[in-house]
């Protein structure tokens, strides 16, 4: 889709030009959202996608001092998490907003400050997603207690002000699939640390999806989150080798964001 198209979608969803805009993709896990990702990034030039930092939940640098002087060695935040989740949980979804907000904040891409029209950030995922679906899930499960979770809202919703519209999102992409579906890509893509997720909690994450972005009975705590438009894309289908499906999905972008 042309760049056309994209200014429309500025101006029409969005507010005044020449300034970033924040569109993030959300679903369940493995519904294969990175893969929707660069299909955006190579339909339209003035789209920047920000990868999801996992690679650094996967590897978090623990300097330590030792006789000799210092050392760097990491751990694995995100196979710890799934591994003993009632002691990892509250760290990992600190970690992983944390990165996050940063990857929000990370300024544009030379190659769209030249951009005439507005230039769009495309996040896989959010610092939405991050407490309406997984943190809230994992205090639901008994895996972040009550005194973490008060402490998790309470840093969030803090950070979430002061940021203000350094991170608020213009549009959310939702790519909706059955859980059974998503344990299929999940099983076919084999990252290491997933192996032992059960069709129940993905079951769980998919709940939280429809009751956020489709029913819109989560308790969202930010007035602007509540207005920002939803596009919902069924991703039941193999998109990842099927150019005329991919071409279908860009399709109802173009016309969704015009
Ligand atoms: N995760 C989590 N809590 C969060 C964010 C992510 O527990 N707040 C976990 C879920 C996955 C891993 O991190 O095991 C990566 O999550 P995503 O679903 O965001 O990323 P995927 O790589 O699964 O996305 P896709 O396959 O759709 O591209």
């Amino acid at each position: 889709f042309s760049s056309a198209v994209f200014y429309r979608f500025a101006s029409s969803h969005m507010s005044r030009s020449n300034e970033i805009k924040r569109v993030s993709i959300e679903g369940n896990i493995a519904v294969g959202k990175s893969t929707f990702a660069k299909l955006l990034q190579n339909a339209g030039q003035d789209w920047e996608v920000i990868a999801e930092p996992v690679s650094k939940w996967q590897n978090v640098d623990q300097p330590t001092q030792t006789v000799d002087g210092a050392q760097q060695s990491s751990s694995n935040l995100l196979e710890m998490m799934y591994h003993d989740p009632k002691r990892w949980s509250y760290t990992f979804q600190t970690f992983s907003c944390m990165s996050r907000m940063r990857t929000h904040l990370q300024p544009l891409a030379a190659r769209l400050l030249q951009s005439t029209g507005t230039p769009v950030q495309v996040y896989e995922r959010s610092v939405y997603s991050d407490r309406y679906i997984f943190a809230l899930n994992m205090f639901e499960l008994g895996c972040i207690n009550s005194t973490e979770w008060a402490v998790y809202q309470d840093w969030h919703s803090f950070l979430v002000e002061q940021f203000g519209h350094r991170i608020q999102l213009e549009g959310i992409i939702y790519l909706r699939a059955s859980p059974q579906t998503c344990m299929e890509r999940l099983g076919r893509r084999g990252r290491m640390e997933e192996q032992g997720i059960q069709l129940d909690y993905l079951e769980k994450l998919h709940t939280k999806h429809e009751d956020w972005l489709i029913n819109k009975s989560t308790k969202v705590h930010f007035e602007h989150l509540a207005k920002v438009p939803v596009l919902v894309l069924d991703a039941e289908v193999e998109f990842e080798k099927d150019t005329k499906v991919q071409g279908d999905l860009l399709t109802k972008v173009k016309d969704f964001f015009s």
